[in-house]
């Protein structure tokens, strides 16, 4: 008996660990994928600026058999060897207008020196929503640029009546400045955006791309535009290339493969000091992890001649070894 209290002791004293906050950055050198093993981390975005890379993930908390995901979190490295981990800077409650612990998938992009955080999270009127944070610092602190979402579940219901079509926001300016906001379950939408960066300009028009689930995530090298997206369920990476932000869109295929232990894959790709990198999550972490308490990975990702994208191959060791 007194080995089960003192078994039970340890766990509770491990996943309130894995909840704990931080108040001052704090040095993390990860080893391999996972990337971080203190807490977990789930829908990777990219941003790189000023010769960092800034890693913005989900935090899932909880018993593991839900989402639970109260906070959104950043992370940044010079080399991507050494972490830092900033304090929390944007939290579902953040959002007066939305409920629960719903931090789901997001994105930050710079324009003009400020910082906008796109982020999927449940309305209190029902439904997943799109809001948008808005910092001077790529660390935040991040508050609501809005005071109301900027997509509701009612604007999007002629091409699909799920609830949850509204999430997983990745945020694009092309080169002639123009802004737009891609999301979607099921379907994938996607709308121009102001200047300001915080209303959608015009309609919310659609793409047509196979097997697409969610996670649309948009990429430029040369002049190939690349719109990569988790298909089917359990979740693998397609893409599609056009020359074009407006489409036609051509299918290419499957990127990576299903993720171990996650229904959910969610990936994002960044050049980074010349090197490109495909973040995405497992559930690799032991015990725990899973579709519900998921961990953020970082492999290579390499190119053919003609412009595709060879297929990720998933390591363990993951970008800690030089190559
Ligand atoms: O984390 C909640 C949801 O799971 C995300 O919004 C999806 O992309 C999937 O990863």
């Amino acid at each position: 008996m007194k080995r089960i209290i003192l078994l039970l002791l340890i766990l509770a004293c491990f996943i309130s660990n894995m909840d704990a906050q931080i108040e001052e950055p704090v040095m993390l050198v990860p080893t391999g994928n996972p990337l971080f093993t203190h807490k977990y981390t789930a829908d990777p975005a990219a941003l790189i600026y000023n010769n960092t890379f800034y890693l913005y993930t989900g935090q899932d908390t909880g018993d593991g058999r839900g989402y639970n995901i109260p906070n959104w979190l950043v992370f940044s490295s010079k080399d991507m060897r050494t972490w830092y981990e900033h304090p929390v800077p944007l939290q579902t409650g953040d959002f007066k207008w939305a409920k629960g612990h719903s931090s789901w998938a997001s994105q930050v992009i710079e324009r003009n020196g400020r910082f906008y955080w796109y982020v999927s999270t449940e309305h209190n009127t029902g439904g997943k929503a799109i809001g948008v944070a808005v910092s001077d610092s790529p660390t935040g602190p991040f508050g609501d640029a809005r005071g109301s979402a900027l997509v509701t579940n009612d604007m999007t219901t002629s091409r699909t009546n799920i609830s949850w079509d509204d999430i997983d926001p990745t945020a694009w300016i092309d080169d002639d400045g123009q802004a737009y906001l891609f999301w979607g379950n099921t379907c994938c939408y996607y709308a121009r955006l102001k200047e300001n960066m915080t209303e959608l300009d015009g309609e919310i028009m659609t793409v047509d791309i196979p097997h697409f689930t969610e996670a649309p995530w948009i990429h430029k090298r040369g002049d190939w535009y690349y719109l990569s997206y988790a298909a089917w369920f359990p979740e693998k990476i397609c893409y599609a290339m056009s020359k074009n932000i407006h489409g036609p869109w051509e299918y290419k295929g499957i990127l990576n493969e299903i993720a171990g232990n996650s229904n959910t894959n969610h990936q994002a790709i960044v050049e980074f000091k010349g090197k490109w990198y495909f973040v995405y999550h497992n559930g690799a972490i032991p015990t725990q992890g899973g579709s519900y308490l998921r961990s953020v990975c970082i492999d290579y990702l390499y190119y053919n001649k003609d412009g595709t994208m060879k297929r990720i191959q998933m390591t363990s060791e993951g970008i800690t070894a030089d190559k």
